[in-house]
């Protein structure tokens, strides 16, 4: 495979305001999300091509401080105007031109996706291989949101598990934690399982927590505070069971310091929260070199989204399933053809150029609010 590094000039992003209702509630430590909007962002080259990113943010700053309006803003305000000032001739400049602008990750990662797909079509290979991952196919867990009983828990479990999903992650907080668990290892005695809090602990949870040891889980993600890598150390220090850091780690050098501090024994990547594909991959990168296993994160993304996710799980490292689930388990119609499928837990990476799925422009028309165009000034 030849890569060029002809240059890619940008002369056009489209903004595509979309909402999408999810075929069922999803609830976790910090909320319940019914429905989702986002931005698909198009962007076009001089020759007519398209790629495509998805900005993850929600609507509330619950996971993080970027909402799908702070999206909007930055990439309308800063963004765009730096990816349209000058061509570049390999997406990982995207994140050199962004440097100067302060985090705002979600809506970097979104628009450095849409020249990621731009790049790997002008070179007619898949995403993943301009990605440099090798793998042909993926294995993928489900993550399952807080139920209104045990009794509906163990049914969705047992759900997934007939499906062949390969891991259930069960989101936990307060109230709904290791009796709940305790259930669900009971009924399915070896399965992978593992918790992810979002947060939902602090410290004084300590005592509590040590109780996870007993359920012989994969891991345990991100208990406590969102900004925190100290507390995360004393407690991997007083637990058995590995934590998996997701809120904490927003680039490599975050990853560095965990790893470091003994916060974590495994990092979950999420392509939005990085700020893009381009420190995804360092951050993988770093951690095989350190033997710490990765997994790709999940963010609730439509079609675009989950498409990114999957070229970026073909790398090597990403040795743990991800919550890259099939869109059928979220949408009655994504906007990608074909739709993302699962068959005994696997997804299969797809072999043609970019990131491998076609907008599905009806669906994507469909679910637009609102739709905004940025031009390349004609004097550049
Ligand atoms: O913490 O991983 C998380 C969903 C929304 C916000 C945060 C998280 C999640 C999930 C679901 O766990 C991931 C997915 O199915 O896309
Ligand atoms: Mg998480």
């Amino acid at each position: 495979m030849t890569i060029t590094r002809e240059p890619i000039t940008i002369d056009k992003v489209i903004l595509h305001k979309v909402r999408m209702k999810l075929k069922e509630p999803f609830s976790t430590s910090f909320g319940t999300f019914q429905e989702k909007d986002f931005f698909v962002v198009e962007a076009r080259d001089q020759e007519g091509r398209e790629g495509f990113g998805e900005s993850v943010a929600f609507s509330s700053p619950w996971y993080s401080e970027e909402t799908v309006q702070t999206n909007e803003h930055m990439m309308r305000d800063f963004l765009i105007p730096l990816l349209l000032e000058k061509p570049i001739t390999h997406p990982d400049e995207v994140s050199e031109h962004f440097a100067a602008i302060r985090r705002n990750n979600m809506a970097k990662a979104a628009l450095e996706g849409a020249v990621w797909d731009l790049y790997a079509k002008k070179n007619q290979v898949p995403l993943a291989t301009a990605l440099g991952g090798d793998k042909k196919e993926i294995d993928v867990g489900i993550s399952i949101g807080i139920q209104p009983s045990v009794e509906e828990l163990l049914s969705t479990v047992g759900r997934f598990v007939d499906e062949g999903y390969k891991r259930m992650k069960i989101k936990i907080k307060p109230g709904w934690d290791v009796e709940v668990l305790k259930e669900v290892r009971k009924a399915f005695p070896d399965i992978a399982l593992m918790a992810d809090a979002n947060s939902a602990y602090t410290l004084s949870d300590l005592d509590h927590l040590k109780k996870l040891d007993e359920l012989n889980l994969t891991m345990i993600e991100q208990p406590l505070a969102h900004d925190d890598i100290v507390d995360h150390a004393t407690l991997q220090k007083a637990v058995t069971t590995p934590i998996c850091l997701d809120e904490s780690i927003h680039s490599l050098d975050d990853t560095r310091r965990a790893l470091e501090l003994g916060s974590c024994k495994i990092i979950n990547i999420k392509i939005g929260r990085v700020g893009g594909l381009t420190e995804s991959k360092k951050i993988h990168d770093y951690c095989a070199k350190n033997n710490v296993p990765v997994w790709c994160g999940g963010m609730l993304e439509a079609g675009v989204g989950r498409a990114h996710n999957i070229a970026l799980t073909s790398l090597g490292n990403f040795t743990l399933p991800g919550d890259t689930a099939a869109s059928s388990r979220y949408w009655e119609n994504d906007i990608i053809d074909p739709e993302v499928v699962v068959s005994n837990g696997v997804i299969q990476i797809p072999e043609v150029p970019g990131i491998g799925y076609h907008i599905n422009r009806q669906v994507l028309e469909e679910s637009t609010l609102e739709k905004q165009e940025f031009h390349k000034e004609a004097s550049q």
